[in-house]
């Protein structure tokens, strides 16, 4: 276990890669929580034994810094009116919906804004105690924008990267922010402020310079007091060989043909996965599909839609009001068009074990991933990695940043009900050879970006911009 001052590499991230949850005797335990985040940066905590500081969920208040398998993690407390203000409101209710193109209204409230203050001032405190001389810190994420200036007004010495999972707005957006100023400082305390997309670090680097009024040089930012801040894009991936793995397994084989089994064996399948949010797209692709078999172009006995949305946010009401949408829209769908045993859309509101999700991508004809705006996308990436007998296609919205490296998907528009019915027929249709060509060239982008080199980069990136600083970070990849 890390002592205070000893940690060589901290994660700082809204959460730990751990739930507090209750075990079957009733005490509370443990219990990895799924999501991107925690694999991508599981393979540089191990290498260069790391200290992880998060929140756990939940209002527990006396919880200790502990390890668990091998990676030690130091545990941050909320209270009820912080995860209201700070978490759902500040975080969930302004800047998600603000950096997600105002897919839905962002709300502005000082009281959200000053909790957010205090909870980033004290992931900072904690995350100086816990940091070595020389130490490199990694501030993940929408939740901690304030993180990087604070920490460094404490520890000068620090060699701090950010990174942003999802998209930065465009200038004429982002101004709607009335604290639109200190969030940009707040970045500007990292070396190194990563993006998804190049179109996203240029978004920053703009705002900087008309914000701030800061001198900048393409992806370079120059400040009065001499240091230099690197802005920069990071795609991030999955660790495709541990799916692709995962979906040669004969348990995952079996599960595979035992869903179609129980799907009543279907020629297609279509499949969603996505944590019900509101960015996603459910509810548009769920109409296409439903007009499709409407329409006359194929039938329940040809192709179901299997949707599994994750729960996610369920205090806040936006997310509640979606969860009733899809409720009714699904409840519709399969009333009109089902039949005895065959309803339209087979839809999950539940989460998954990994080997599961597995299953769903190694069984599903079509991965339907039709979000208004994505940072990456990973669904769509483990999709692919999953597919090793280079079949299944992916239609893939034009506004996850997926797109960009996935190009021979069928892109879409999401905003585009008919463009979007057409790609999903198209890939009903398609011949295995084309199914083919597509799937290969998508494998091989997969195979060669994956979740390692991304950190590997990231890291590597991190270390050039202050090269006289900072102790050396090992890379995430052994080989
Ligand atoms: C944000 C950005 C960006 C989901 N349900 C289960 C489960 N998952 C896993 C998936 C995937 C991850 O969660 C979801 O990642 P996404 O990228 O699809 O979406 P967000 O949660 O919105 O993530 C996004 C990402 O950060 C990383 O930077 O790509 O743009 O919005 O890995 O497999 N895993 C398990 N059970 C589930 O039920 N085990």
């Amino acid at each position: 276990m890390s002592a205070p001052g000893s940690s060589d590499l901290v994660i700082v991230a809204n959460r730990l890669p751990v739930d507090r949850v209750e075990t079957s005797n009733g005490t509370p335990g443990w219990r990895r929580s799924p999501g991107g985040l925690v694999t991508a940066i599981e393979p540089v905590m191990r290498a260069n034994e790391g200290t992880w500081i998060g929140w756990p969920g939940g209002t527990e208040q006396d919880l200790k810094p502990f390890e668990d398998d091998g990676m030690d993690l130091v545990p941050m407390t909320m209270t009820d009116r912080e995860i209201e203000n700070f978490y759902e409101g500040f975080a969930n209710g302004t800047l998600w919906p603000l950096y997600h193109d105002l897919v839905a209204k962002p709300e502005f409230h000082r009281e959200w804004w000053d909790s957010y203050v205090a909870v980033n001032k004290r992931f900072a405190e904690r995350a100086a105690e816990y940091a070595s001389e020389d130490a490199t810190v990694w501030v993940h994420d929408y939740q901690m924008q304030l993180v990087p200036q604070m920490l460094r007004e404490l520890r000068p010495d620090l060699r701090i990267g950010f990174y942003l999972h999802i998209p930065f707005p465009p200038a004429e957006l982002f101004q709607q922010l009335p604290w639109r100023r200190q969030i940009l400082e707040g970045l500007l305390g990292a070396d190194l402020v990563g993006f998804q997309l190049p179109g996203a670090a240029a978004n920053f680097v703009r705002l900087v310079r008309q914000r701030v009024g800061h001198k900048t040089h393409r992806e370079l930012i120059y400040l009065p007091d001499g240091r230099t801040v690197r802005a920069g894009a990071f795609p991030i991936s999955i660790d495709a060989a541990g799916f692709e793995e995962l979906s040669r397994s004969e348990p995952v084989a079996q599960r595979a043909a035992e869903i179609r089994e129980a799907l009543g064996s279907p020629r297609k399948v279509f499949l969603g996965i996505d944590r019900l949010d509101y960015t996603k797209g459910i509810y548009a692709r769920l109409r296409a599909f439903s007009e499709l078999i409407a329409d006359g172009h194929f039938d329940v006995e040809d192709a179901v839609f299997v949707q599994v949305a994750v729960p996610s946010r369920e205090q806040v009401e936006q997310y509640r009001i979606l969860r009733d949408e899809i409720d009714r829209l699904v409840g519709r769908i399969n009333g009109d068009l089902g039949r005895i045993g065959r309803p339209a859309i087979s839809y999950l509101h539940s989460s998954y074990p990994r080997e599961e999700m597995a299953a769903l991508y190694r069984m599903a004809d079509i991965m339907v991933v039709t979000p208004y705006r994505d940072g990456m996308n990973l669904v769509a990436k483990e999709y692919v990695a999953c597919r090793f007998e280079n079949d299944g296609a992916l239609v893939l919205s034009e506004f996850a940043g997926a797109a960009d490296e996935l190009r021979q998907a069928w892109l879409i528009n999401p905003y585009d009900i008919n463009g979007m019915k057409a790609a999903l027929l198209e890939a009903y249709q398609a011949d295995g050879r084309e199914l083919g060509r597509r799937m290969r060239a998508m494998r091989r982008t997969i195979s060669q970006h994956d979740v390692a080199a991304w950190a590997d980069s990231f890291m590597a990136e991190l270390a050039a911009v202050r090269p006289t600083h900072g102790k050396a970070v090992r890379p995430a990849r052994r080989s």
